[in-house]
């Protein structure tokens, strides 16, 4: 009797912390599955860069529009000043956007805004212009139809 009346709060406090570690020990075990064994596991189309002859835009730059078009739309709905400004340094330049694309890539995208992809379901790997096509809608859109093909 005496001693379960030890046990039993010692016995209560380890569960507790059992319940912590097991759901952050799920949370990692999925985020590192979805990271890096996925894309491993994924047999991923081939990518094919486009003609950037006419740019100009440096390839510095072009990898660091990439970024940023990539940090507008990767959270919750689409930072449109970003968005803006990446356009705007495009300035109409069909190859000035396929030097971007081709940097961008394809990146693991999720549709329900979270930055990096982590919840992202196996096959969405998409370019820019699938991106572009989820994200934006409306004159947003119209503008940037122009570049995707
Ligand atoms: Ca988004």
């Amino acid at each position: 009797m005496a001693r379960q009346d030890w046990k039993e709060p010692l016995y209560g406090l380890w569960e507790r912390y059992t319940l912590i570690i097991s759901i952050l020990l799920f949370i990692l075990v999925y985020y590192l599955w979805m990271r890096f064994i996925i894309p491993l596991l994924k047999k991923k189309e081939p990518f094919f860069g486009r003609s950037v002859v006419g740019s100009t835009i440096s390839d510095n730059d072009a990898k660091l529009y990439a970024s940023y078009l990539h940090e507008a739309m990767g959270g919750l709905g689409t930072t449109d000043s970003m968005m803006d400004f990446v356009f705007d340094k495009i300035s109409g330049n069909k190859a000035n956007y396929n030097k971007i694309y081709n940097f961008f890539g394809r990146k693991a995208y999720s549709y329900f805004g979270d930055p990096w992809g982590i919840f992202a379901i196996t096959n969405d790997f998409l370019d820019l212009d699938q991106w572009l096509n989820y994200e934006l809608s409306g004159s947003e859109l119209k503008k940037w139809n122009f570049f995707i093909s």
